[in-house]
């Protein structure tokens, strides 16, 4: 496997921790949501194309969020784990990069597990704006959070920042200009865009970071049947997770998937260097939605979801034609995982 050329200053973890954490209680976010219409339009939308396709933004739903936070737990899924413990052996590292003082924007918050850990290293963080689209687990997670730091300003924001959306006005300096801000992408969720979009949400954020940087994980290439065990858990965490798809659809939009006639598919495809993950129709059948009536014949597929994997120098190549300075990259030794300090150039 080849992630690290020379020239790249790779740190690299002596050893890796799995530890998490959840919490859960209430605070007011500023909102600017994907609603039920708009997954009624988009949910349309992918029945009546062909390939279905549908985005995994709708996968996080109350439901959904709680699945995905089981699935950061489970042994097979080794990215959660992996950066949990690269942000407690750099954070040190890391928050020099980023500097005292810093207007913190996570993008896709969910529990705040992992700024958590960042938190602990960084000096004297002014304000944390976390961002979701899963309103309620954002509310209850920035509570908590505010509760155990309060010299911290936090300001959730249930937002879809795959769309434009507007952050809070900047934070004042001494009366000398603003405080540059500083994004927070962990996880790996750049790879559930397709490149296009990934390059167009850089872009994005590299002009709402201007002055400042990004700190963002991605997942690495690596072995197809790690990667293929990760997304295939043996308790069927993530197949739950897939079919939340159908039943979220159910609860909100009154379709009438039957989910026992639907299997979790998900595989690596190396060309693309991606997961794909579908719901596949069992057996011929139907389903109603806006008094419309869609058909699957066996083994049609509903696509739902990529996660992309990149090279360490392939994404820094792309964060490179994207507004941004790549500077640091840690890794852990196995080379399953990386975190990059990219600085904004707009
Ligand atoms: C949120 N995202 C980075 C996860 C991933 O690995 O692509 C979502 C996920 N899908 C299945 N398992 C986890």
């Amino acid at each position: 496997m080849n992630v690290s050329p020379p020239s790249i200053p790779v740190r690299m973890a002596p050893d890796l921790r799995a530890q998490l954490l959840g919490s859960a209680h209430a605070c007011a976010p500023t909102t600017a949501m994907a609603t039920p219409s708009d997954f009624a339009h988009d949910l349309l939308a992918a029945l009546t194309r062909r390939p279905r396709s549908i985005s995994p933004k709708y996968f996080y739903d109350t439901a959904g969020s709680a699945l995905f936070d089981r699935i950061c737990e489970l042994p097979e899924y080794y990215p959660t784990r992996t950066e949990l413990a690269l942000l407690d052996t750099f954070g040190r590292e890391m928050a020099e990069c980023i500097g005292a003082g810093a207007d913190l924007v996570e993008f896709g918050a969910g529990s705040n597990v992992k700024i958590r850990r960042l938190l602990r290293a960084l000096h004297a963080p002014r304000r944390f704006i976390p961002i979701d689209i899963s309103a309620e687990h954002l509310m209850g997670a920035a509570q908590a959070l505010q509760d155990d730091h309060p010299g911290l300003q936090v300001r959730p924001l249930a937002a879809d920042f795959t769309r434009p959306f507007d952050l809070p006005t900047p934070l004042p300096l001494n009366g000398h200009g603003t405080a540059p801000r500083v994004g927070f992408f962990p996880g790996s969720s750049l790879g559930n865009f397709t490149p296009v979009e990934a390059r167009g949400f850089l872009r994005r954020a590299s002009a709402l970071l201007r002055g400042g940087g990004l700190l963002i994980g991605i997942d690495l290439v690596k072995d197809p049947a790690v990667l293929h065990a990760a997304y295939n858990d043996a308790q069927g965490v993530t197949a739950a997770f897939n079919l939340n798809m159908l039943a979220r659809a159910n609860r909100e939009l009154g379709t009438d998937f039957d989910l026992t006639a639907f299997d979790h598919y998900a595989f690596y495809q190396p060309v693309h260097q991606r997961i794909e993950m579908h719901l596949v129709a069992r057996r011929a059948q139907h389903v109603h939605l806006a008094g419309r009536r869609f058909d699957f014949a066996a083994g049609d597929s509903l696509h739902t979801e990529y996660s992309y994997k990149y090279t360490v120098e392939g994404f820094r190549a792309l964060a490179a034609e994207s507004g941004f300075v790549p500077e640091a990259v840690w890794c852990d030794p196995q080379r399953l995982f990386s975190v990059h300090w990219l600085r904004s150039t707009a």
